[in-house]
C-alpha cells in the first residue's frame, strides 16, 4: 500500500485507477488494504474545487463536463471526472450513457476520467465516491467534477460530497417545471438550461426566464447569495467560460466566508453517522441478519402493530444479545 499510495501522490493515473478499484471492491481484504491506503492518503485530500452535475438524462451533463473540463485544463488546472450512476449499482448496468466516457477529455493526459462502477453496494455508492474524490485530490486533481442523474436520493448524495452543485435542465419546461417537485432546486447552486442553440434557442431563454421568476418565489435564498439561472450550448461551446468562471468565483467565495468549510463539517458529520450505521450492521451480519429482521420488523410497523421507536428499540436490544453472547 506504501508504494501504491506514493504512485498515487505522483499523479500516477494507473495508480489512481488502481487505488480507486480497490476502494471500490467489496472484497473484505481489499476493503483492509483500501482503508490502508486511505489513511495513508487523506492528509493530501481537500485541496480541491468539488462541482457535483445533475440533471435528467439527455440534458447534456457529460457533454457540458468535457466541455468545462477542457477550458479548466487550458487555464491550468487538472481535472478529475467521477460519476455516480445508481441504475450501475442495481443492474450492473448504467443508464449515463456512452459519452459518459468522455474520450476528448480523457485523452487529455492532465485529465481523469473515471465512469461508475458496476455494482458497487457496501458502503453505498455515495460513501465510495467520496473516497474516491480524495484518491483524486491526493493524486493532485484541483478540479473534481461528480456527474449523476437527477433523482433524490443520489442527488442528495452528491450534494454531500461536493463543494457545489450545478442542476442542468433542458429548454421547455411543459407543464411543470423539471426538478421543482423533486427539490433539485432547493440542492443547486447554479442551473443552467443547456441545448440553448439552433432551433431550441428561443425556448431555452424563455425556460431561463421561467426559472429565474421560479426560483424568486420559491426558493429560500441563502444569505448573500442568490441562485443564478444561465442560458448554455454544450454543444456549441456557448457560456462554458462564463459558467467555469461563475463556479471558481462562488468556490473562492464561500471559502473566504467560511460556508465551504461549514459545508464540509457538515457532510462529514452526516458521512460519520452513516458509517457508523452500516459498521453497527455489518457487525450483526452472522450474527442476526438485519436486513431479514428489520422486514419483519416494518411490517409490523406498516400493519399499525408497533411503533418505529418500539421496533428499532427492539431491534437495538436483539442484536447487543447476540453482540454480548458472542463476546461470552
Ligand atoms: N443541441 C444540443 N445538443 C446537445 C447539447 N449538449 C448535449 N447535447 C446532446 O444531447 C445528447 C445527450 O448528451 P449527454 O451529454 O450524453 O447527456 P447526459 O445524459 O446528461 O450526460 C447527446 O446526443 C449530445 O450530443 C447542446 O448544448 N446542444
Ligand atoms: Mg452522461
Amino acid at each position: 500500500m506504501d508504494r501504491l499510495a506514493e504512485a498515487v501522490q505522483s499523479g500516477d493515473r494507473a495508480a489512481l485507477a488502481r487505488a480507486i478499484t480497490l476502494v471500490e471492491s467489496s472484497l473484505d481484504q481489499d476493503r483492509h488494504d483500501a482503508e490502508l491506503l486511505l489513511e495513508q492518503l487523506l492528509p493530501a485530500a481537500g485541496h480541491s474545487i468539488r462541482i457535483g452535475i445533475t440533471g435528467i438524462p439527455g440534458a447534456g451533463k457529460s457533454t457540458l463536463i468535457e466541455r468545462l473540463g477542457i477550458q479548466a485544463l487550458n487555464s491550468g488546472h487538472k481535472v478529475a471526472v467521477l460519476t455516480v450512476d445508481p441504475s450501475s449499482e442495481k443492474s450492473g448496468g448504467s443508464i449515463l450513457g456512452d459519452k459518459t466516457r468522455m474520450t476528448l477529455l480523457a485523452a487529455k493526459p492532465q485529465a481523469f476520467v473515471r465512469p461508475s462502477p458496476a455494482g458497487v453496494t457496501r458502503g453505498g455508492i455515495a460513501a465510495r465516491t467520496r473516497e474516491c474524490v480524495y484518491l483524486c485530490e491526493a493524486a493532485g486533481f484541483d478540479l473534481v467534477i461528480v456527474e449523476t442523474i437527477g433523482v433524490g436520493q443520489v442527488e442528495l448524495a452528491v450534494a454531500g460530497i461536493t463543494d457545489i452543485l450545478l442542476l442542468l435542465l433542458l429548454p421547455g419546461t411543459g407543464d411543470e417545471l423539471q426538478g421543482m417537485k423533486r427539490g433539485s432546486m432547493e440542492l443547486a447552486d447554479l442551473v443552467l438550461v443547456n441545448k440553448a442553440d439552433g432551433p431550441l434557442r428561443n425556448v431555452a431563454l424563455a425556460t431561463v426566464a421561467d426559472y429565474r421568476q421560479a426560483l424568486r418565489l420559491t426558493r429560500q435564498p441563502r444569505p448573500g447569495e442568490g441562485v443564478e439561472v444561465i442560458a448554455v450550448s454544450a454543444l456549441e461551446d456557448q457560456g462554458i467560460a462564463e459558467v467555469l468562471q461563475k463556479l471558481f468565483q462562488l468556490h473562492q467565495k464561500r471559502r473566504e466566508s467560511g460556508a465551504l468549510a461549514a459545508r464540509r463539517a457538515e457532510q462529514c458529520r452526516d458521512w460519520l453517522w452513516q458509517a457508523i450505521r452500516e459498521a453497527f450492521l455489518e457487525s450483526m451480519v452472522g450474527k442476526i441478519s438485519p436486513q431479514d429482521r428489520v422486514a419483519e420488523l416494518e411490517q409490523e410497523v406498516v400493519a399499525g402493530r408497533m411503533t418505529a421507536s418500539l421496533a428499532a428499540r427492539q431491534f437495538v436490544n436483539e442484536c447487543a444479545g447476540h453482540g454480548s453472547g458472542d463476546v461470552a
